[in-house]
């Protein structure tokens, strides 16, 4: 454990995989964390509740994460979705059988008028999470994406059609309506550290810094602010990206990102394999780090996270 994680709240912006790996190296680093996960991927299917950044977050915390695919449960079975489609059920979305019973739990107390934010206290509590995790809202956003095939839902993109189609745009539809549930303004605010985990700055940061009230508690906070970028060596580390920065016209390296987070976080963190891009990302504006972004096991994410949080209170 490092000594300068141990003080200080400590939030995270999070979006799925790279954000639940962000968020367990921090909770390893013994940080007094909340993670803050983005809901616009959220999705209704077989009449059931699902909140896929959530869960990826909440698997991960509590050491049940399918760490090779990055969501879902390790150790699944299907019976459940197998009997769905004997009964002419779509099964393009893999619901395994434990992560069913989180999706029945979850519809079931939303149905009965709890808050998502609740909910998902009720599910890290019975997990034994450690660490405080906050949709950013209990209101409904959804992401569309612009295609040329169309307006997609976002799973019908992203999983449906597996992200092959060129992005042209996005819609959070909803979003202007959607208050930040609660916890998430002070956590934000009053943070020691905040870092913007190495999600995807279109499907997952941004639908989280656009309900209201959030950017402007990132602009406002006393926090020191950390983005760390999803894009090693010019490629996504995962999703697609790479390739909605080049279709949404930005470069598509780490500092593309940069670029779009100038402004709103005090340090950059890019990986050594882009240490040329250190200067160019400095000029923004910004202090850099430099390091090995790329985390592996548990051990990885410890580092990466020390190293973030002593940059953060160098
Ligand atoms: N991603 C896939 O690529 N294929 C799936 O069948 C799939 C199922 C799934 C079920 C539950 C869950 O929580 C996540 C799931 N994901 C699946 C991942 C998820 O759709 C995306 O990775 C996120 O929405 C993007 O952050």
């Amino acid at each position: 454990m490092t000594p300068s994680a141990t003080t200080g709240p400590v939030t995270v912006l999070a979006g799925g995989v790279g954000g639940a790996r962000l968020a367990h190296g921090m909770d390893l680093a013994g940080a007094d964390l909340t993670v803050v996960v983005n809901v616009a991927d959220d999705v209704e299917l077989h009449g059931l509740a699902i909140s896929p950044d959530l869960d990826t977050v909440t698997y991960t915390l509590a050491g049940l994460a399918d760490e090779e695919r990055g969501w879902g449960v390790v150790g699944e079975t299907y019976s459940a979705l197998e009997a769905m489609g004997r009964l002419g059920e779509d099964t393009w979305f893999t619901l395994g059988d434990k992560d069913l019973a989180t999706h029945v739990v979850r519809t079931a107390r939303l149905r009965a008028g709890v808050p998502l934010s609740a909910v998902t206290a009720q599910l890290t509590d019975a997990l034994g999470v450690r660490p405080r995790v906050l949709p950013v809202t209990d209101d409904r956003v959804a992401t569309l994406v612009d295609t040329p095939a169309g307006r997609l839902g976002f799973q019908e993109y992203f999983v449906g059609r597996h992200h092959a189609d060129d992005v042209l745009g996005l819609v959070y539809d909803g979003v202007e309506d959607a208050r930040p549930a609660p916890g998430v303004v002070e956590a934000v605010r009053d943070a020691d550290v905040v870092v913007v985990a190495p999600s995807n700055p279109f499907l997952s940061v941004e639908p989280v810094l656009a309900v209201a009230g959030v950017r402007e508690s990132l602009a406002g906070t006393r926090a020191r602010r950390v983005a760390v970028s999803p894009i090693v060596g010019g490629r996504a580390i995962k999703g697609p990206a790479a390739q909605m920065l080049a279709t949404l016209g930005h470069e598509v390296s780490a500092l593309g990102v940069a670029r779009l987070y100038a402004g709103l976080v005090d340090v950059m963190v890019v990986d050594e394999r882009d240490a040329r891009l250190a200067d160019d990302v400095a000029g923004l504006g910004m202090e850099v780090l430099v390091t090995d972004t790329v985390m592996g096991g548990a051990a990885g994410r410890e580092r990466l996270a020390g190293e973030i949080l002593a940059a953060a209170r160098g």
